[in-house]
Order: structure tokens, then C-alpha cells, then sequence
């Protein structure tokens, strides 16, 4: 398995709105290291496959028609206590209860449209990782 990294999405929201630059300048500037990063989109099939485990919530369809309605940005990022570190980071999944500083706080709308992914263990990060890149995509 590997550790000490994690893989993030800006989302669609995020990207919309102009915050690519500044978010990734956070995530740099609180020493993670890019792995891979690409510019992409999601197909209806890639989102629901990526979020496979939510699939029995309401909520469901709403997040598929949102992470595929326009480019995020995919990456890797390494860092000592990657997964745990990021998702510090990055605050709760709502915007609301996330702490001041955090991506989320500044950056997310609501508790659906909230700017970033962070992997929630070594494991998903690794099987997030590798859904959206290929090993000669890793640096
Ligand atoms: P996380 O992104 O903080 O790990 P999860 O519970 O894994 O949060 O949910 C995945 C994504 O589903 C969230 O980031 C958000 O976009 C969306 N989501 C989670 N809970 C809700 C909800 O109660 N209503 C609408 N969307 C939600
Ligand atoms: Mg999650």
C-alpha cells in the first residue's frame, strides 16, 4: 500500500470560479508535494463508479450531475500523514462546520458544492489515485 499520499479533486464549482491558482497555493503552501495533475472531466459512468459507496443516498444523483457538469482538477499529493494532513486541510464536507483558514471554509458554497475531494484513508487514496492516473503519470 502506499502511504503519505492522497489524492484530491478540485471540483467543478471550484474551478468555475476561479479558484484553481489559490487552492493549489494553499495545498502547496502547507507542504504537499504534486504527484500527478491533470485537467479533466468526469463521465456519468466514472462518477458513478468513483462514488460507488454513496450510491444508497439521496443525495446521489444530485452528486453525479455535479461532479460531471464540467473540469476539475485530479492529483496526487504526497506529504508526511498525507490523507489525515489533507483532510485537515481541507475542512468539513460542510462548509458551514468547517474550521476558519481551511479550503472549504473559504472556498465552498454548501455542503454539496464544496470545492474538494480529499481521500478518506491510504486505501482510497491509492484506489482514487489510480482510477484517475496511470503509473507513468506519477512523478
Ligand atoms: P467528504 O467529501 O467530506 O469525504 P462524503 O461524506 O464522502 O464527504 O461525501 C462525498 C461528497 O458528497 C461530499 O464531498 C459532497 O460533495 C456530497 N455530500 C455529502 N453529504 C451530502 C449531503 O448531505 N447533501 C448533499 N451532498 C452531500
Ligand atoms: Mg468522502
Amino acid at each position: 500500500m502506499v502511504t503519505n499520499r492522497t489524492f484530491t479533486m478540485l471540483k467543478p464549482d471550484a474551478v468555475e470560479k476561479g479558484h484553481i491558482g489559490a487552492i493549489l497555493d494553499k495545498i502547496t503552501g502547507s507542504g504537499f508535494r504534486i504527484v500527478a495533475m491533470k485537467l479533466t472531466q468526469m463521465t456519468k459512468s466514472d462518477a458513478e463508479k468513483f462514488y460507488a459507496i454513496h450510491n444508497e443516498r439521496p443525495f446521489f444523483n444530485d452528486l453525479v450531475t455535479y461532479m460531471t457538469r464540467g473540469p476539475i482538477v485530479a492529483a496526487i499529493l504526497e506529504k508526511e500523514n498525507a490523507v489525515d494532513d489533507f483532510r485537515t486541510l481541507i475542512g468539513a464536507t460542510n462548509p458551514v462546520e468547517a474550521a476558519d483558514g481551511t479550503i472549504r471554509k473559504l472556498f465552498a458554497e454548501s455542503i454539496s458544492e464544496n470545492a474538494v475531494h480529499g481521500s478518506d484513508s491510504d486505501e482510497n487514496a491509492e484506489i482514487e489515485g489510480s482510477f484517475h492516473f496511470s503509473g507513468r503519470e506519477m512523478f
